[in-house]
């Protein structure tokens, strides 16, 4: 029997994983293959990486991809994974009415959760060395006040991320930047870093007082161990672009293989069988659909 595939909430997993003292883990993905893979690994939800998805068609990720592109991986993305998607969407394309429009368009398409952050649009990766400029803080909650308005059901959860570490800011303003947007109605708060070590992080979570769960994105400080960033008082790890980074990698090997080998022969015990994609296209299942 074909059905389609179902989905808990992100705030059902994320409030399940906190009754654990555990930490949600999220990994991105930019297609549905790469959702169905991280539910088959064990993950609790899916980032829909705005670096991913346009890094999937060779372009920066610069806000130069519209939003129903962006929305256009995320939903093919969750249609076909059992774990909640969490969408990257950026700075949410523009002003409120953007954000207004964005929300509509994403809780529609059935997805639980989107990740708002507080840089000017167009905004550039936050690993490029550019000017990685905060638009002012009371235009972000304002942003945010009406992505909570926008919204059409009480589960859908809207993160608001800060790059004021990013930004060369210091934890005291992420601090400030973080309340306001709690007191704004923002679910949780994102914390990007890109320091070397979870120190920044630490800071900011010593004087947090558990306001509202707290998301990382570690990695360029890869060595925090997830039961130790949850003990800090982490409720979800995105690590976001992993899947991506582990693609490439293969791909190049693959590729180099075959061309060097001029066989395949190498290659066979590596790659994944064509019987393992007939099974990821649940293709026994849609034959049955012949002879119904
Ligand atoms: C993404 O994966 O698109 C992110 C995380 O937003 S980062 O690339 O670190 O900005
Ligand atoms: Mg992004």
């Amino acid at each position: 029997m074909l059905k389609p595939v179902t989905y808990p909430s992100f705030r059902s997993v994320l409030a399940h994983r906190q009754s654990q003292g555990k930490a949600a883990r999220l990994v991105g993905a930019h297609d549905t293959l790469g959702g169905r893979l991280a539910q088959e690994a064990g993950f609790d939800g899916v980032w829909a990486s705005s670096l991913e998805i346009s890094a999937a068609r060779c372009l920066p990720d610069a806000s130069v991809l519209t939003m129903t592109e962006y929305l256009g991986s995320a939903v093919h993305t969750q249609r076909g994974t059992g774990i909640p998607v969490v969408a990257d969407v950026d700075t949410g394309y523009g002003n409120n009415l953007n954000v207004t429009h964005m929300v509509h368009e994403y809780e529609a398409a059935g997805i639980t959760a989107v990740c708002l952050e507080d840089k000017l649009y167009p905004k550039m990766n936050s690993f490029v060395s550019a000017p990685q400029t905060l638009l002012d803080a009371e235009t972000f909650c304002s942003k945010i006040r009406v992505a909570k308005q926008a919204q059409r059901t009480d589960d859908f959860f809207v993160i608001a991320r800060t790059e004021a570490l990013i930004d060369g800011l210091g934890v005291p303003v992420a601090l400030d930047r973080c309340h306001a947007y709690v007191d704004a109605g923002a679910d949780a708060v994102l914390v990007h870093s890109k320091d070397r070590t979870n120190e920044p992080i630490l800071a900011f979570l010593q004087q947090w007082e558990d306001r509202a769960p707290v998301v990382i994105v570690p990695t360029t400080y890869p060595d925090w161990h997830v039961d130790d960033a949850a003990k800090a008082g982490v409720s979800a790890v995105i690590y976001a672009n992993h899947g991506l980074r582990a693609t490439m990698h293969a791909l190049r090997d693959a590729y180099r293989s075959i061309l060097d080998n001029g066989t395949t022969t190498d290659l066979e015990g590596q790659i994944a069988s064509v019987g393992d994609i007939f099974a990821v296209q649940q293709l026994t299942a849609w034959r049955g659909l012949e002879t119904a």
